[in-house]
C-alpha cells in the first residue's frame, strides 16, 4: 500500500456547513507562477472547490494578485519600470495561466483595486480607533543616498544564526531563521550597496502579545483545531510557545495603502495587514458582480456562528500570517468569521533542488502549457499524486512519465478506451442491455458503490493524494473487471451476456467521469462527451444506471497520451541548461568596490596570528570559535568556516586577522577579529595564510 495510507491526518471539515468561503494565497505579481504555487496552495483548493461545488454547495473560490510590499518595488527596480507596470504585466499572465490549467476562482482579484483600498483602510481606522495599535517610534535603517526607510527585504547581511552572508532582514533563507533587519551582521543596504544608517521613525504596532491568550485558547487542546494538519498546528504552537511580540502594522515604503490617519504621511499599510484582507474586497467584488452579499460569506451570523466554513489554501511559509496573525486581526475588528481549517501544504522541490527563482530552477507554467500543449490535466495529476501534503516532496521529470505513462494511459485511458471501443464493435455505438447479473457483476457494482463515498472522506480530510489514489482504483476496478471477464471472446458464443458486461463497464465509465471532474476537469468533460453524460453531479454517483439501455455513445476520444523520452529528456536538457548558466554566474569576478584611500586602508590592523583552540559553535553548521595567538593578546574570534575546515586540522595554522575590527556578537558570543578568507567560484572559503612560519604578531600591510 502506498505510504499515504499510513500518514494519520485527522482534520476533516466533517460538519456540512451552509455556505463555504474558501481561498487561495494571493501570489505577488511579481513574476510568473511555477509548478511549487499550484502543488501548494491552488490545486488542492481547487479540488476541493470543485467537490463541494459537485456536492450542489454555495461556495465561494476567491483568489487574486497580491500587488504591494516590497517584491514588487524589488522586481520594478530589477526590470528598470515601474511597480505599476510589473503588476499591470504579471497580473494578467498570472490569471491566464491559472484559467488554463482550469483553476475555477470565482474572481481572481487584484490588491491595487479601489475597493481594496477602501477596505483596508477601513479596517486599520477600525482598529485605531478602539486603540487597539501601540504607537512607537523606533530607530530603523535608513539608506541616505536614496533617502528613504529601508523595508526589510532592502537590508542583507550575514545571519547571526548560521554566518550565511545574503540573509535578508526578515528572514535567513538558509537556515530558516526570521529575523530583524538589527540582528544583521553587517547590513547592506540593496538600493545603494552602502551600509545603512539608523534613523528614528513612528509606526503603529499591533500588539500580538495582547491577544497570546486568546490564540492560545482559540488554538488550543480542546479546541477542533488539534484536528488540523500537524505541519500547520506544530508551527502555531511553536510561535506561541515562543511568546508573540508586537508587530509593526505600517511600513515607510513609497508603494501600497496609504495609512488612513493623519500624522502618517509617506506611511504605508504593512502588506500582511493589507493582503489577507484582500479576500474579503475580493469578495466584496465579486459579490457586487453576482448580486449576493458579501457578508453572508465573511461575518458571523447572529444565531449560529458556524453558518459558514472559512477556510485558507496556503504554503507552509504563510502559516503564521494566517493562523495567527489574521485571526488576531479579525478577532480585534470582531463580526468575522475565523478560519475553520488552514491546510497548509509544505514545499515541492524540483529534481532534488529547492525550486528557485532566482537560479531559474522551476518549471513555468506558462511554459509547460506551451512546451506539452492540452496535457494541464497530466500536470495536474502527477502535482496531485506527488502533492507535498505532510512533508516536502520532489517533482522530477521521470516520475511525470511514468505516472503518465503506466497510471493514466495504461489505466485510466485504457479501461475507457476498451469499453467505448468495443461497444462501437459490437453494439453500434449503443449502451447494450443489461441483462441478469452473476457474483463478478454484484461484487463490481457493489464496489462501485462505495467509491464515491471513500472518495469524499479523503477530500472531507484534505487528503487529496488518497483520494486520486481511490479515483484510480476505480479504473484499476474497470480494468480487472474486463480483464477477468473478457468480452472480447465471449462475443463468439454469447452476445446477451457480453452486453451487460459492457453495460457495466460503460457505468464505471460514467462514474469515472463524475469523481474525476475536481482532480481532471478536462478529462472528466471529454469523457462525459464521449458517454453522453449530462449534468451529473456528486450525488449521482455510486449509481449503476447513469446511462440509459440504447442511448447512444460517441467515438471514442483520445483522453491521455504516452509520454516519449525526448519529450522529457528536453525538460531535463531545459533544467540542465539553468545549472550550467548558474554555474557561468557563479564564475563571474565579482566587480571591483568602490574605491578607498590609502588612509582608510591603514586604519586596517592586520596581523599574523596561531590557532590555540577550535571548536564548533553550538546550533551552527557552518561557524568555529577559535583562540587566536595575535601577538597582542590572546582572544576569542569566530569565523564561518565550519564546512571546509574541521576544528582539529585548525589547531596550530597560521590565519591573518583583522585585529581592530569593533567586536561583535554571533550566536551569543563575542568574536574578537576576524580571520581572513578568500572566495572560490563556488563560494567554498580558503584561509589566506603566510607562505613562511611568522612571529605572531606580526604586521600586514
Ligand atoms: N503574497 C506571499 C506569498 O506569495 C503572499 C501571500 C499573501 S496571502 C494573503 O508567499
Ligand atoms: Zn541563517
Amino acid at each position: 500500500m502506498p505510504d499515504i495510507f499510513a500518514e494519520k491526518i485527522e482534520n476533516s471539515v466533517s460538519k456540512d456547513f451552509k455556505r463555504y468561503t474558501i481561498t487561495s494565497a494571493l501570489p505577488y505579481a511579481n513574476g510568473p507562477l511555477h509548478i511549487g504555487h499550484i502543488a501548494g496552495a491552488y490545486l488542492p483548493a481547487d479540488i476541493y472547490v470543485r467537490y463541494l461545488r459537485s456536492k450542489g454547495k454555495d461556495v465561494v473560490y476567491i483568489s487574486g494578485s497580491d500587488e504591494h510590499g516590497a517584491a514588487i518595488t524589488l522586481r520594478a527596480k530589477k526590470e528598470g519600470t515601474t511597480p505599476q507596470a510589473i503588476i499591470d504585466k504579471y497580473h494578467e499572465i498570472n490569471k491566464e495561466t491559472f484559467r488554463k490549467f482550469g483553476i475555477a476562482f470565482d474572481i481572481y482579484d487584484r490588491t491595487s483595486a479601489p475597493i481594496h483600498h477602501e477596505t483596508s483602510q477601513a479596517f486599520f481606522k477600525d482598529l485605531y480607533d478602539k486603540g487597539e495599535f501601540i504607537e512607537k517610534e523606533s530607530e530603523q535603517y535608513y539608506d541616505e543616498e536614496f533617502k528613504q526607510f529601508l523595508a526589510d527585504r532592502y537590508i542583507t547581511g550575514t545571519c547571526p544564526n548560521c554566518g550565511h552572508d545574503a540573509a535578508y532582514g526578515d528572514q535567513c533563507e538558509k537556515c530558516g531563521t526570521s529575523l530583524s533587519p538589527t540582528d544583521l551582521i553587517n547590513p547592506i543596504s540593496t538600493l545603494s550597496g552602502k551600509t545603512p544608517v539608523l534613523k528614528s521613525t513612528k509606526h503603529w504596532y499591533l500588539p500580538l502579545d495582547k491577544y497570546q491568550p486568546w490564540l492560545e485558547k482559540w488554538l488550543g487542546e480542546d479546541s477542533k483545531k488539534k484536528e488540523w494538519k500537524s505541519n500547520v498546528y506544530g508551527q502555531c504552537t511553536s510561535w506561541l510557545k515562543a511568546g508573540l511580540q508586537p508587530r509593526a502594522m505600517t511600513r515607510d515604503l513609497d508603494w501600497g495603502v496609504d495609512v488612513p490617519i493623519e500624522g502618517a504621511d509617506g506611511k504605508k499599510l504593512y502588506v500582511w495587514l493589507d493582503a489577507p484582507i484582500g479576500y474579503i474586497s475580493a469578495t466584496k467584488n465579486w459579490a457586487k458582480a453576482n448580486g449576493k452579499n458579501w457578508k453572508d460569506y465573511w461575518l458571523k451570523q447572529e444565531n449560529d456562528e458556524d453558518d459558514s466554513c472559512l477556510i485558507h489554501f496556503i504554503g507552509k511559509d504563510n502559516i503564521v500570517f494566517h493562523c495567527i496573525i489574521f485571526p488576531a486581526i479579525l478577532q480585534a475588528h470582531g463580526g468575522y468569521l475565523l478560519p475553520t481549517n488552514v491546510p497548509a501544504n509544505e514545499f515541492l522541490n524540483l529534481e532534488g533542488d529547492k525550486l528557485s527563482t532566482s537560479r531559474n530552477w522551476a518549471v513555468w507554467l506558462h511554459e509547460y502549457l506551451e512546451d506539452l500543449p492540452n496535457k494541464e490535466d497530466v500536470l495536474r495529476y502527477v502535482l496531485c499524486a506527488n502533492a507535498p501534503e505532510s512533508k516536502d516532496n520532489d517533482f522530477t521529470w521521470k516520475d511525470y512519465q511514468t505516472r503518465n505513462n503506466s497510471e493514466l494511459v495504461a489505466i485510466y485511458g485504457n479501461f475507457v478506451n476498451r469499453a467505448v471501443v468495443l461497444t462501437h464493435k459490437y453494439f453500434e455505438g449503443r449502451v447494450p442491455t443489461l441483462g441478469e447479473l452473476d457474483g463478478v457483476d454484484k461484487e463490481v457494482l457493489k464496489e462501485l458503490e462505495e467509491f464515491p463515498s471513500k472518495i469524499a472522506s479523503s477530500i472531507d480530510k484534505f487528503r487529496f493524494r488518497e483520494a486520486l489514489a481511490l479515483l484510480m482504483d476505480l479504473a484499476r476496478l474497470g480494468n480487472k473487471y474486463l480483464a477477468d471477464t473478457e468480452p472480447w471472446k465471449l462475443i463468439k458464443t454469447d452476445e446477451a451476456r457480453t452486453g451487460t458486461i459492457l453495460n457495466i463497464a460503460l457505468q464505471i465509465a460514467a462514474n469515472l467521469s463524475i469523481l474525476s471532474e475536481p482532480f481532471l476537469p478536462r478529462t472528466a468533460e471529454k469523457l462525459a462527451l464521449t458517454l453522453n453524460l449530462e449534468g451529473k453531479k456528486w450525488e449521482d454517483a455510486g449509481d449503476s444506471d447513469l446511462l440509459l439501455q440504447g442511448q447512444d455513445i460517441e467515438k471514442a476520444a483520445l483522453l491521455f497520451e504516452k509520454t516519449e523520452d525526448e519529450v522529457v529528456d528536453k525538460q531535463v536538457q531545459k533544467l540542465e541548461d539553468s545549472k550550467m548558466a548558474n554555474q557561468a554566474i557563479d564564475t563571474e569576478v565579482e566587480a571591483q568596490k568602490a574605491e578607498t584611500t590609502f588612509d582608510d586602508f591603514m586604519k586596517m590592523d592586520m596581523r599574523v596570528g596561531t590557532i590555540l583552540t577550535a571548536e564548533k559553535v553550538k546550533k551552527s553548521n557552518k561557524l568555529l570559535k577559535f583562540t587566536v595567538d595575535t601577538g597582542i593578546d590572546k582572544r576569542t574570534i569566530l569565523s564561518g568556516i565550519a564546512k571546509y575546515y574541521s576544528p582539529e586540522e585548525m589547531i596550530g595554522k597560521q590565519v591573518t586577522v583583522l585585529a581592530n575590527l569593533a567586536p561583535r556578537k554571533i550566536m551569543g558570543v563575542e568574536s574578537q577579529g576576524m580571520i581572513l578568507m578568500a572566495e572560490d567560484h563556488d563560494g567554498s572559503l580558503k584561509l589566506i595564510q603566510p607562505n613562511v612560519a611568522m612571529m605572531n604578531g606580526a604586521t600586514i600591510s
